[in-house]
């Protein structure tokens, strides 16, 4: 069935995964996804990775947080999706104490997740995109990374790990459910969608960076 994004008879929730798949399967096809899936990717890469994604989760962390009175932020703010202290465990063990980043992607990033502060609704937008991907194929991923990496047993996945949500597939529909029941115009609904396109266009392009540090080392166990 055809859904138009704009069209009001569309569940939100359907429009937003919707107007964005062709965003999704692109992020999902770049080259460092694969390379983790296959545990290829180099460790350093993956440090790399999280240090990123610190960044972004700290900036959206932050301005959720900050706006979770607003009548729509307040419908998914969860402080048990927070991830920062599980990106920071993990970090200490891919990558030990150095967490610098110079990142242009990260910073791009969280440029836009700043600038959707003026919008709270917008927020929602980059909440959505990050927590309902952690929940879902971040899990897939965790599942391959066990796979195709030795000592993960020991820790290193907690960004994975969601004790407060047993059960993710009930947590996603009650999410789902509850962004459906946001009474928005064509045009805020319009811009829901066009900022979920965007932020997965930022998760994409923070993949491809990574890609990059990866030319030239052959095997994961390469020194430097
Ligand atoms: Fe995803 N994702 N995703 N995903 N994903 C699914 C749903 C969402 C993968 C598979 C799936 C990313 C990455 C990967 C979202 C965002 C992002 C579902 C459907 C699958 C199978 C689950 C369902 O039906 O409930 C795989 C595999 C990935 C890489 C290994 C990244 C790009 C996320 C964006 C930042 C979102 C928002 C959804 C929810 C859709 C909905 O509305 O239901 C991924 C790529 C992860 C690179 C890490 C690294």
């Amino acid at each position: 069935m055809d859904h138009p994004v704009g069209d009001l008879s569309t569940p939100l929730s359907v429009a937003m995964r919707e107007g964005s798949r062709r965003e999704h399967e692109q992020a999902e096809g770049t080259d460092f996804v694969s390379d983790l899936l296959a545990g290829r990717a180099h460790p350093h890469q993956y440090a790399a990775y999280l240090a990123r994604l610190r960044d972004v989760y700290a900036a959206l962390e932050q301005a959720v947080r900050d706006h979770r009175d607003d009548p729509v932020v307040t419908q998914v703010y969860d402080e048990t999706l927070c991830r920062l202290d599980a990106l920071d465990a993990d970090l200490e063990f891919w990558s030990g104490p150095d967490r610098s980043t110079g990142s242009p992607a990260a910073d791009r990033y969280r440029e836009r997740i700043d600038r959707a502060r003026r919008t709270p609704l917008l927020l929602v937008a980059h909440h959505y995109t990050r927590y309902l991907g952690d929940l879902s194929g971040g899990r897939m991923l965790a599942q391959a990374m066990r796979r195709g990496y030795e000592g993960l047993d020991r820790g290193g996945l907690a960004f994975y790990e969601f004790d407060a949500i047993p059960k993710p597939v009930a947590y996603k529909r009650a999410y789902r459910d509850r962004l459906d029941g946001l009474r928005l115009s064509p045009s805020q609904r319009t811009a829901m969608v066009e900022e979920v396109r965007s932020a997965f266009r930022l998760n994409h392009a923070l993949l491809d960076e990574v890609a990059t540090l990866g030319a030239g080392c052959v095997t994961p166990r390469c020194p430097g």
